[in-house]
Protein backbone atom coordinates (compact mmCIF):
# COMPACT_ATOMS: atom_id res chain seq x y z
CA UNK A 1 0.00 0.00 0.00
CA UNK A 2 2.97 2.31 -0.51
CA UNK A 3 3.13 5.61 1.26
CA UNK A 4 -0.41 5.25 2.50
CA UNK A 5 -2.02 7.96 5.47
CA UNK A 6 -2.26 6.21 8.64
CA UNK A 7 -6.14 7.03 9.35
CA UNK A 8 -7.87 6.54 12.51
CA UNK A 9 -11.69 6.54 13.11
CA UNK A 10 -13.48 6.35 16.16
CA UNK A 11 -17.02 5.97 16.69
CA UNK A 12 -18.21 7.99 19.92
CA UNK A 13 -21.47 6.77 21.86
CA UNK A 14 -24.06 4.29 20.42
CA UNK A 15 -24.48 5.60 16.71
CA UNK A 16 -20.28 5.89 16.54
CA UNK A 17 -19.60 2.43 17.93
CA UNK A 18 -22.74 1.19 15.15
CA UNK A 19 -20.74 2.60 12.82
CA UNK A 20 -17.66 1.02 13.36
CA UNK A 21 -19.29 -2.43 13.22
CA UNK A 22 -20.59 -1.36 10.04
CA UNK A 23 -17.82 -0.32 8.44
CA UNK A 24 -16.14 -3.66 10.18
CA UNK A 25 -18.58 -5.63 8.43
CA UNK A 26 -17.85 -3.58 5.12
CA UNK A 27 -14.22 -4.18 5.62
CA UNK A 28 -12.58 -1.45 4.86
CA UNK A 29 -9.47 -1.61 5.49
CA UNK A 30 -5.94 0.11 6.68
CA UNK A 31 -8.36 2.18 8.84
CA UNK A 32 -7.43 2.22 12.39
CA UNK A 33 -10.76 1.47 14.44
CA UNK A 34 -11.91 2.62 17.55
CA UNK A 35 -14.67 2.88 19.41
CA UNK A 36 -15.46 5.16 22.81
CA UNK A 37 -18.60 5.36 24.73
CA UNK A 38 -20.07 5.78 28.02
CA UNK A 39 -22.14 2.60 27.81
CA UNK A 40 -20.18 -0.88 29.15
CA UNK A 41 -22.92 -3.16 26.81
CA UNK A 42 -21.90 -1.40 23.61
CA UNK A 43 -18.67 -1.32 23.61
CA UNK A 44 -19.00 -5.52 24.64
CA UNK A 45 -21.63 -5.82 21.58
CA UNK A 46 -19.02 -3.64 19.36
CA UNK A 47 -16.93 -6.07 17.23
CA UNK A 48 -14.36 -3.10 16.99
CA UNK A 49 -11.35 -4.74 19.52
CA UNK A 50 -9.99 -0.48 20.38
CA UNK A 51 -12.65 0.48 23.06
CA UNK A 52 -12.23 3.32 25.51
CA UNK A 53 -14.71 3.10 28.48
CA UNK A 54 -15.32 6.50 28.33
CA UNK A 55 -15.78 8.01 32.07
CA UNK A 56 -14.47 5.50 33.68
CA UNK A 57 -12.21 8.27 35.67
CA UNK A 58 -14.62 10.80 36.28
CA UNK A 59 -16.64 10.80 39.95
CA UNK A 60 -19.14 11.27 40.79
CA UNK A 61 -21.11 9.38 38.03
CA UNK A 62 -24.44 10.49 37.88
CA UNK A 63 -26.53 7.68 39.06
CA UNK A 64 -29.27 7.66 36.31
CA UNK A 65 -29.01 10.08 33.36
CA UNK A 66 -25.65 11.57 31.97
CA UNK A 67 -25.64 14.60 30.45
CA UNK A 68 -23.88 16.12 27.70
CA UNK A 69 -21.54 18.10 29.83
CA UNK A 70 -20.81 15.10 32.21
CA UNK A 71 -19.79 13.28 29.35
CA UNK A 72 -17.36 16.43 28.27
CA UNK A 73 -15.98 16.10 31.15
CA UNK A 74 -14.95 12.83 30.98
CA UNK A 75 -13.22 12.86 27.53
CA UNK A 76 -11.75 16.05 28.98
CA UNK A 77 -10.29 13.62 31.93
CA UNK A 78 -9.30 10.65 29.27
CA UNK A 79 -7.37 13.36 27.41
CA UNK A 80 -3.84 11.77 27.55
CA UNK A 81 -5.49 8.41 26.74
CA UNK A 82 -6.92 9.59 23.50
CA UNK A 83 -3.71 11.75 22.67
CA UNK A 84 -1.91 8.00 22.90
CA UNK A 85 -4.62 6.54 21.09
CA UNK A 86 -4.22 9.03 17.93
CA UNK A 87 -0.37 9.25 18.20
CA UNK A 88 0.86 9.16 14.62
CA UNK A 89 -2.32 9.39 12.78
CA UNK A 90 -2.53 11.90 9.93
CA UNK A 91 -6.07 11.97 9.99
CA UNK A 92 -8.75 11.13 12.77
CA UNK A 93 -11.98 11.27 11.73
CA UNK A 94 -14.89 11.38 14.78
CA UNK A 95 -18.45 9.86 14.58
CA UNK A 96 -21.19 9.93 16.46
CA UNK A 97 -24.88 10.56 16.41
CA UNK A 98 -26.16 13.93 17.57
CA UNK A 99 -28.64 14.19 20.18
CA UNK A 100 -28.28 11.86 22.91
CA UNK A 101 -25.25 12.62 26.06
CA UNK A 102 -22.34 10.20 24.76
CA UNK A 103 -21.63 11.50 21.22
CA UNK A 104 -22.82 15.04 21.85
CA UNK A 105 -20.86 16.00 24.70
CA UNK A 106 -17.61 13.62 23.78
CA UNK A 107 -17.14 14.27 20.22
CA UNK A 108 -15.96 17.82 20.69
CA UNK A 109 -13.53 17.40 22.89
CA UNK A 110 -12.45 14.40 21.09
CA UNK A 111 -11.92 16.46 18.34
CA UNK A 112 -10.32 19.22 20.37
CA UNK A 113 -7.52 16.80 22.09
CA UNK A 114 -6.97 15.03 18.21
CA UNK A 115 -6.41 18.83 16.73
CA UNK A 116 -4.26 19.78 20.12
CA UNK A 117 -1.78 17.15 19.04
CA UNK A 118 -1.66 18.91 15.76
CA UNK A 119 -3.76 16.41 13.81
CA UNK A 120 -5.92 17.51 11.14
CA UNK A 121 -9.61 16.26 12.31
CA UNK A 122 -12.90 15.56 10.61
CA UNK A 123 -16.07 14.89 12.14
CA UNK A 124 -18.88 12.79 10.66
CA UNK A 125 -22.29 13.15 12.37
CA UNK A 126 -25.75 12.67 11.86
CA UNK A 127 -28.25 15.19 13.00
CA UNK A 128 -31.11 13.77 14.67
CA UNK A 129 -34.09 13.30 12.72
CA UNK A 130 -37.14 15.86 14.14
CA UNK A 131 -39.39 12.97 14.94
CA UNK A 132 -36.62 12.41 18.08
CA UNK A 133 -38.31 15.89 19.63
CA UNK A 134 -36.88 19.62 20.05
CA UNK A 135 -34.73 18.54 23.25
CA UNK A 136 -32.85 16.26 20.97
CA UNK A 137 -32.64 18.60 18.41
CA UNK A 138 -30.86 21.59 20.95
CA UNK A 139 -28.30 19.19 22.63
CA UNK A 140 -27.25 18.45 18.58
CA UNK A 141 -26.90 22.04 17.86
CA UNK A 142 -25.03 22.91 20.61
CA UNK A 143 -22.46 20.70 19.84
CA UNK A 144 -22.37 21.21 16.20
CA UNK A 145 -21.21 24.71 17.54
CA UNK A 146 -18.13 22.74 19.33
CA UNK A 147 -17.44 20.33 16.33
CA UNK A 148 -17.28 23.35 14.17
CA UNK A 149 -14.30 25.20 16.38
CA UNK A 150 -12.34 22.02 16.80
CA UNK A 151 -12.30 20.59 13.56
CA UNK A 152 -10.90 21.21 10.06
CA UNK A 153 -14.04 20.01 8.16
CA UNK A 154 -17.78 18.78 9.93
CA UNK A 155 -19.43 16.46 7.47
CA UNK A 156 -23.69 16.53 8.35
CA UNK A 157 -26.03 13.79 7.60
CA UNK A 158 -29.38 15.20 8.08
CA UNK A 159 -31.76 12.35 9.37
CA UNK A 160 -34.79 14.36 8.10
CA UNK A 161 -33.28 14.18 4.26
CA UNK A 162 -33.03 10.43 4.62
CA UNK A 163 -36.64 10.03 5.05
CA UNK A 164 -37.68 12.33 2.73
CA UNK A 165 -35.30 9.54 0.19
CA UNK A 166 -36.85 6.46 1.97
CA UNK A 167 -39.79 4.17 1.27
CA UNK A 168 -43.00 4.41 3.54
CA UNK A 169 -42.28 1.09 4.77
CA UNK A 170 -38.66 1.29 5.77
CA UNK A 171 -38.10 0.26 9.60
CA UNK A 172 -35.85 2.37 11.65
CA UNK A 173 -33.06 0.06 11.34
CA UNK A 174 -33.23 0.04 7.78
CA UNK A 175 -33.43 3.54 7.40
CA UNK A 176 -30.30 3.59 9.97
CA UNK A 177 -28.26 1.40 7.97
CA UNK A 178 -29.14 4.14 5.11
CA UNK A 179 -27.52 6.56 7.27
CA UNK A 180 -24.32 4.40 7.86
CA UNK A 181 -24.08 4.06 4.03
CA UNK A 182 -23.95 7.45 3.38
CA UNK A 183 -21.56 8.66 6.35
CA UNK A 184 -19.54 5.49 5.45
CA UNK A 185 -19.37 7.09 1.84
CA UNK A 186 -18.22 10.39 3.24
CA UNK A 187 -15.47 8.44 4.85
CA UNK A 188 -14.58 6.85 1.51
CA UNK A 189 -14.01 10.37 0.07
CA UNK A 190 -11.99 11.97 2.83
CA UNK A 191 -9.93 8.56 2.91
CA UNK A 192 -8.99 9.56 -1.28
CA UNK A 193 -8.71 12.85 -0.60
CA UNK A 194 -5.84 12.44 2.02
CA UNK A 195 -3.61 10.15 0.15
N1 LIG B 1 -25.83 6.38 11.93
C1 LIG B 1 -26.47 5.88 12.99
N2 LIG B 1 -27.15 6.71 13.79
C2 LIG B 1 -27.78 6.20 14.88
C3 LIG B 1 -27.71 4.81 15.21
N3 LIG B 1 -28.41 4.62 16.36
C4 LIG B 1 -28.87 5.83 16.75
N4 LIG B 1 -28.51 6.80 15.87
C5 LIG B 1 -28.75 8.26 15.93
O1 LIG B 1 -27.78 8.77 16.85
C6 LIG B 1 -28.42 9.62 17.82
C7 LIG B 1 -27.66 9.50 19.13
O2 LIG B 1 -27.94 8.25 19.71
P1 LIG B 1 -26.87 7.42 20.52
O3 LIG B 1 -25.61 7.36 19.75
O4 LIG B 1 -27.52 6.13 20.89
O5 LIG B 1 -26.64 8.33 21.80
P2 LIG B 1 -25.33 8.36 22.70
O6 LIG B 1 -24.35 9.30 22.11
O7 LIG B 1 -24.89 6.96 22.97
O8 LIG B 1 -25.84 9.08 24.02
P3 LIG B 1 -26.39 8.46 25.41
O9 LIG B 1 -26.76 7.02 25.18
O10 LIG B 1 -27.54 9.37 25.73
O11 LIG B 1 -25.26 8.62 26.37
C8 LIG B 1 -29.85 9.13 17.84
O12 LIG B 1 -30.67 10.18 18.27
C9 LIG B 1 -30.11 8.70 16.41
O13 LIG B 1 -30.50 9.82 15.64
C10 LIG B 1 -26.99 3.95 14.31
O14 LIG B 1 -26.91 2.74 14.48
N5 LIG B 1 -26.38 4.53 13.23
MG1 LIG C 1 -25.63 5.56 24.40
Amino acid sequence: MGNRSDISVIGIGGAGCNFIDYMLELGVGNLRYIVADTDEQSLRNSACTHRISLGANTKPRPFCHLSPEWCSRAARDDSELFKQVFHGSDLVIVVAGLGGDTGSGGAPIVCQLARESGIRVCAVILFPFSFEGRQRRAIAESSMAGLHEHTNEVSVTNGDDVIVDKKADMTLKATLKLVNAEMAQKILSMMDAQR
